[in-house]
């Protein structure tokens, strides 16, 4: 039996607002592990002592902060999140990776190995999975685990040769020897449910503040977004879905052990500016992290009617795309109780749109949030800007557009390429030095735009001020 310690590292922390939200990547990991007789626990490095998350501008103004924290890399945080970590006397340390946590993982694994060089370290998730050469950067980290990690993660625990597990990156004679990607799970219903009890570095008393309410019911995305990493991270042609009545029986355990009474304070929304921050209680609202939860009409609807049967009485977000629904699909949204549906629609100029490979036209946008403003489901637009050829023109089309769609909240961002996209690739061919980035700026909280000249500074702050929009309607809902 292995003691193994899996780290989700600080982000949120670093930009002055927090993230206690339970981390499913490792938190299926762990109940993997914990099924086959190992010791797993969770340890959210990313976690503060707050219910009060940083609304979108500021979390753009703690850009420089955030960046200063990865030039002092004595600062007290990591050295705690490093006395944490040894304080498990964990055998193995497991960290889940997105490109802008690398740094931080750089950070935290070569002060645990400084200080107990026999402790073995991991690095799984996206990044991982993505960049198959991590671990010339990662030198404290020993092995590397690509695509899903249940399996490869069980039998390195278990002191199976790491030479021959599927999944697995790992070092010989100073170059790395590369196992290949790790098979595709394919019964996603027969996993253990992911671990929501064994949090390492909090409190006990701060243990109902810890949100497990999230629920994976799809493993991929059958589309090819060019901005997007789940194409490669994740095999388009083998997406899984649970079955309904595995989601059920997730939600119904959610509800029997974790839910609590109290309800969302919507009171302080993200979208009023005088307010700092929006107060969220946690585990009153799931959300189904899935990149497209509707992508299959019949699923879903099938899913939908369960839980009006059931009257589980549970909220609900997703994300979905706006081509993906029908008008019996948002009136099942409505009665089951869904909050909030986060909708990509990237662009309002169609130009812009069949660039990123969207397959989907502003028209089609437009006819899915009218269905869903029907039925009365609320829904936040999420938009970017900065592609690469952009002009003020298509910055103006998106913020018609997005007036136009009248949605409850605006998410805007600034593209970052993320590593592994097709957008990334395509743009390092064309001479951008984005391989010379910083790991840590690719995410979209920064303002900067990265890799277009074109936009004039004045209409990107038209577009970022969208934000501001359902300031005048204080009815509406802000950022859940
Ligand atoms: C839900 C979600 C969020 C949530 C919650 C994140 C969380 N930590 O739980 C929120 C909204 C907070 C979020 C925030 C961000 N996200 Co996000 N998110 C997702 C989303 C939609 C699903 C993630 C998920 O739960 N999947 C389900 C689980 C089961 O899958 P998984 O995490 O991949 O885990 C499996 C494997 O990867 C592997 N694995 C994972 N970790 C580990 C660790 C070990 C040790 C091992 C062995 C294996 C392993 O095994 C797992 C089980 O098979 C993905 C897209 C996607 N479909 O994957 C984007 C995605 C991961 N996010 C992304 C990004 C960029 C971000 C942000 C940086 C965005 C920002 N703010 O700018 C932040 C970073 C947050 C952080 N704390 O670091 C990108 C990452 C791309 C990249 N190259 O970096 C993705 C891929 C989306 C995209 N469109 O490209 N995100």
């Amino acid at each position: 039996m292995a003691k193994v310690l899996l780290v989700n590292p600080p982000f949120y922390r670093l930009l002055g607002s927090h993230y206690n939200a339970n981390s499913l990547g490792i938190a299926y990991i762990a109940s993997y592990l914990n099924k086959h007789g190992h010791e797993a626990w969770l340890y959210n490095a990313d976690y503060l002592s707050d219910k009060k998350y940083s609304n979108l501008k500021k979390l753009f103004q703690n850009f420089t902060n955030y960046k200063n924290y990865f030039k002092d890399t004595e600062n007290t945080l990591w050295h705690e999140v490093k006395d944490k970590i040894l304080s498990f006397k964990p055998e193995w340390v497991g960290y889940t990776s997105y490109t802008a946590n690398v740094s931080a993982i750089k950070i935290i694994s070569d002060k645990v190995r400084a200080v107990n060089p026999d402790v073995k370290q991991v690095i799984g998730g996206v990044h991982a999975t993505l960049d198959k050469n991590i671990l010339n950067t990662l030198t404290s980290i020993d092995y590397s685990i690509q695509r899903e990690g249940e399996e490869a993660m069980t039998s390195l625990v278990s002191n199976k040769d790491p030479k021959n597990i599927p999944g697995v990156v790992l070092r010989k004679n100073g170059s790395l020897i590369n196992n290949g990607i790790a098979p595709v799970i394919k019964d996603i219903d027969n996993l253990p449910m992911p671990e929501r009890d064994k949090f390492w570095g909090i409190p006990l008393t701060e243990r109902k503040n810890v949100d497990v309410s999230y629920i994976n019911t799809i493993r991929g995305c059958p589309y090819k977004c060019t901005y997007c990493a789940s194409p490669f991270h994740w095999d388009r042609k083998t997406t899984r879905l649970r079955s309904p009545e595995s989601v059920i029986e997730e939600m119904r355990h959610l509800k029997e052990h974790y839910w609590h009474a109290t309800k969302y304070d919507y009171s302080a929304s993200a979208n009023i500016s005088e307010k700092d921050t929006l107060k969220i209680e946690d585990n009153t609202l799931v959300y189904f992290v899935d990149d497209v939860f509707t992508v299959h009409k019949k699923r879903v609807k099938k899913l939908l009617r369960m839980m009006i049967d059931e009257k589980l009485g549970m909220r609900w977000k997703c994300e979905a795309r706006a081509d993906h629904l029908d008008e019996e699909i948002c009136e099942l949204m409505h009665e089951a109780g869904c909050e909030r549906v986060k909708i990509g629609f990237e662009s309002g100029s169609n130009r812009i749109l069949s660039q990123i490979k969207k397959l989907e036209t502003r028209e089609e946008m437009l006819k899915g949030a009218a269905m869903l403003k029907k039925a009365k489901v609320p829904f936040s637009g999420y938009f970017m800007a900065g592609f690469p050829g952009e002009t003020d023109d298509d910055v103006r089309e998106t913020i018609d557009f997005a007036k136009k769609v009248e949605a409850d909240y605006y998410s805007l961002s600034v593209l970052a390429p993320y590593y592994g996209t097709e957008l990334y690739e395509q743009l390092v061919e064309n001479g951008h030095s984005l391989d010379q980035q910083p790991w840590e700026y690719f995410f979209h909280q920064s303002p900067k735009l990265m890799v277009n000249d074109k936009i004039s500074t004045k209409v990107l702050e038209d577009f970022l001020s969208l934000n501001d929009l359902n300031n005048k309607d204080k009815k509406k809902r802000g950022y859940i």
